[in-house]
């Protein structure tokens, strides 16, 4: 039925738009602050934004250039620097890095190669060429780069060096401020979406029972009651782990809050402004999230539930790719891919809503969930075990949804995100669920 040429062409372009869409990106975070910016270090927990600069380069050669089209290695010297397992984040300043001259000239060598590469590579054959899966893991390699780098920018102290427009005030919300999703069986994860990564697949069938789930993410003010009625210092709220970790380091507010009289003050990329009452909460770490649930008498949803409210056609009886369905993501659905730097106000993105209701799924802010990052059943690791397989387990949580920082080709119904408990530079909130039955 469908023209394998002409859908050669389609994946070729795709190919070529993700790609050169994620390197506008990169070069506008690694230009828009001087030199010395690129080299020093802002936080420990973060990499300097050369390193990720050349790193972008050197996974990019590693998969495209040597693992699909089986060249030599350009620079076989500096392929440790660059392996994030080799070295911690917090070592890799002393490392004898590619100064930024070095790695804006590597990473645009590497890119030229691949986009000869690309005008000749055939999209079968094997499963990394297969529908171009090789091209659109590293372009999601890269914007996932260019999140960690918005992080990184975030932490930088100095003045402001990165500027967007603000998203449009919320349409008034006047439905319920939760929805019931019906008990019964779904399709979680994906076999047939052909960039996902392995550990969105297999597809395969959960058992929901009935749940409540919130309309938008939790907001600053809903939060802000949670600090007023006191519960940061009320145990009751917090799981054992958590607790000992609020008051080990002494957290009060979410990362980047300060307090100014009766008001809350924060700092967003080199600016101060008061914290916006209707906007998702942002930057708390799982075990905040988790108390904040317990507080207002409710959970954090499962990674389950989030999925089934975020793809369950409940008319259809299937999953779908989206909320809105199985169109990709335009700028009405959802905010994301740094379009602004901020998330937008709760309620926003009508048209990117679930068939039951829900809004903002997809964009704003990444979501915790209740689960610990597990394998789905039938998991294969591929293409490496480095990507997600050393990762499953008890040590961390998984996030859903996607924020304002990550593009569109990098958030997807499926896709899985995780971090330890304890991080909040993240650009991380919740919302909350309970189940049905429960009052
Ligand atoms: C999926 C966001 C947890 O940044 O550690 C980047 C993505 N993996 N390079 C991370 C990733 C390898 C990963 N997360
Ligand atoms: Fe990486």
């Amino acid at each position: 039925m469908t023209d394998p040429a002409h859908d050669a062409e389609t994946l070729r372009e795709r190919a070529l738009t993700t790609l050169t869409t994620a390197r506008a990106r990169t070069t506008l975070l690694t230009s828009c602050v001087e030199d010395p910016d690129l080299t020093a270090q802002h936080s420990p927990l973060m990499s300097p934004l050369v390193w990720d600069l050349a790193h972008i380069g050197n996974q990019e050669e590693q998969w495209l250039l040597r693992a699909v089209a089986g060249r030599e290695a350009m620079r076989p010297e500096i392929d440790g620097l660059y392996d994030a397992f080799e070295h911690p984040r917090a070592e890799r300043p002393s490392l004898p890095l590619l100064p930024p001259p070095e790695a804006r000239h590597y990473a645009a060598e590497v890119r030229g190669r691949v986009l000869d590469l690309l005008e000749s590579t055939a999209f079968h054959g094997t499963r990394l060429t297969e529908a171009g899966f090789a091209f659109g893991m590293i372009a999601q390699h890269e914007q996932q780069h260019d999140e960690t780098m918005l992080i990184t920018h975030q932490l930088r102290k100095g003045p402001q060096a990165l500027h967007a427009p603000d998203p449009k005030p919320a349409p008034l919300l006047t439905g319920p401020s939760e929805v019931l999703v019906p008990g019964g069986p779904f399709t979680m994860g994906t076999s047939t979406e052909p960039w996902a990564l392995d550990n969105e697949r297999p597809a395969h069938v959960r058992e929901v029972p009935s749940f409540h789930i919130d309309t938008t993410p939790v907001t600053n003010a809903a939060y802000q009651a949670f600090i007023e009625d006191g519960g940061y210092d009320d145990e009751r709220w917090w799981t054992p782990e958590g607790w000992a970790h609020i008051r080990q380091h002494s957290i009060h507010a979410p990362l980047f809050w300060r307090r100014d009289g009766r008001q809350w003050l924060r700092r967003r990329f080199g600016v101060t402004e008061v914290v916006p009452p209707d906007e998702p909460v942002l930057h708390v770490c799982w075990y905040e999230a988790d108390a904040y649930a317990r507080w207002a008498g409710r959970r954090l949803p499962t990674e389950a539930e989030w999925e089934k409210a975020a793809r369950h056609d409940p008319a259809g009886d299937r999953s779908m790719r989206y909320p809105w369905g199985d169109a990709d993501p335009a700028p009405e659905h959802a905010n994301l891919g740094q379009r602004h730097l901020r998330p937008a106000p709760a309620g926003s993105y009508p048209e990117g809503e679930s068939p039951l209701g829900v809004r903002q799924l997809i964009g704003d802010v990444w979501e915790w969930t209740a689960s610990d990052f597990l394998p789905y059943p039938g998991f294969q690791a591929f293409p490496y075990k480095e990507y997600s397989e050393v990762f499953f387990g008890p040590d961390y949580k998984v996030l859903r949804g996607g924020s304002f920082a990550v593009d569109a080709v990098a958030c997807r119904g499926t896709f899985r995100n995780w971090d330890h408990p304890i991080r909040r530079q993240i650009f991380s909130g919740f919302r909350t669920a309970r189940s049905a039955g429960d009052a």
